[in-house]
């Protein structure tokens, strides 16, 4: 694999290492979920649990953070429990990461830094929860995620649940393929709206294996096509909540956090701690639960870019 970027700038763990020089299978996971996305102390165990999973599912996980200004490539134990807790952690992406990198802060992931970090360390698969994208009145703040812009930019396929239903997912749906990006339901012919595995709208492809998407992704490389392909796997049936109940809850954060003026990067973490609190911890067991799910999935999928194509 080959990089323009300047790989001095991370610190793998041995393991990662080993398994990136041996070209085995590995899996990104983000850092802003464990910070800005969950209360502790189930941020730290459900870190812990989603490594344990990719590991069961054949990968090495590889959660990545930036620390004092280095991008880490795994996180020790010291580390991963130092994070649950720290509160001075930037939440990053693509526009802050050079900022903390030269200013030598802490800083955690989002999607899109993740992804940028990932392809520099020459990781392929990623997988979070959900990603984030264009938000309810885009037509007054004009709050678009940048993760739907790396998407479109930087080779690295991400295993979601779709995007959280706090969003509005048909301009989302819209944007990825204005932008280019192949946007896949995984044994899934809908879009799924993270809590729920369904959100009524039609998810653009379908495909239903880890071998199948791995066709797709060889398949835009031969193309000469950059940017990366967003795979929505759907949470499991047990944990999912219907939309239907969803929607008054997400109502509310959303009218919530417009009334406290909340905007910027504090949005996303306002609403999934309001959801939480409104659910009374559904949605956090939820998120919990789509998650593992997803780290298995981008573990097979890994596996199955690592093994050599017949
Ligand atoms: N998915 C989750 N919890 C999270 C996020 C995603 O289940 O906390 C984070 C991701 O890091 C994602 C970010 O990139 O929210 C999106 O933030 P914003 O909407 O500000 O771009
Ligand atoms: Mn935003």
């Amino acid at each position: 694999m080959s990089h323009a970027m300047d790989s001095r700038l991370l610190d793998f763990t041995p393991e990662v290492r080993a398994a990136l020089d041996q070209g085995r299978a590995v899996v990104a996971l983000e850092s802003t979920i464990i910070t800005h996305g969950m209360p502790h102390p189930q941020n730290v165990a459900t870190a812990r649990e989603v490594e344990a999973v990719v590991r069961e599912n054949g990968a090495v996980p590889a959660t990545i953070a930036i620390i004092a200004g280095r991008i880490k490539i795994g996180l020790t134990d010291d580390e991963l429990d130092w994070l649950g807790t720290a509160s001075d952690v930037m939440k990053l992406s693509r526009a802050d990461l050079p900022y903390a990198i030269a200013v030598k802060r802490h800083g955690a992931t989002t999607v899109a830094a993740t992804m940028i970090c990932a392809h520099l360390a020459g990781i392929q698969v990623f997988a979070t929860g959900g990603i984030g994208g264009v938000h309810q009145g885009v037509e007054t703040t004009m709050d678009i995620s940048a993760d739907l812009d790396e998407l479109a930019r930087t080779p690295v396929a991400v295993v979601c649940a779709g995007a959280k239903a706090i969003l509005d997912l048909p301009r989302t749906l819209e944007y990825l393929e204005t932008r280019g990006v192949p946007v896949v339901g995984y044994g899934t012919a809908e879009f799924p709206a993270f809590w729920s595995r369904t959100s009524g709208l039609p998810a653009p492809i379908r495909l239903d294996s880890p071998d199948e998407v791995a066709a797709l992704i060889h398949t835009k490389e031969a193309l000469g096509l950059t940017g990366g392909v967003l795979i929505a796997n759907p949470v499991p049936e047990a944990a999912q909540i219907s939309v239907d109940e969803m929607k008054s809850f997400i109502d509310q954060a959303v009218a919530e956090a417009s009334r406290r003026g909340i905007t910027g990067k504090a949005v996303t973490p306002f609403l999934l701690s309001f959801l939480f609190e409104s659910t009374e911890g559904r949605s956090l067991a939820t998120n919990i639960a789509l998650v593992k799910n997803n780290a298995a999935l981008a573990a097979r999928l890994a596996t199955s870019l690592a093994t050599p194509e017949r």
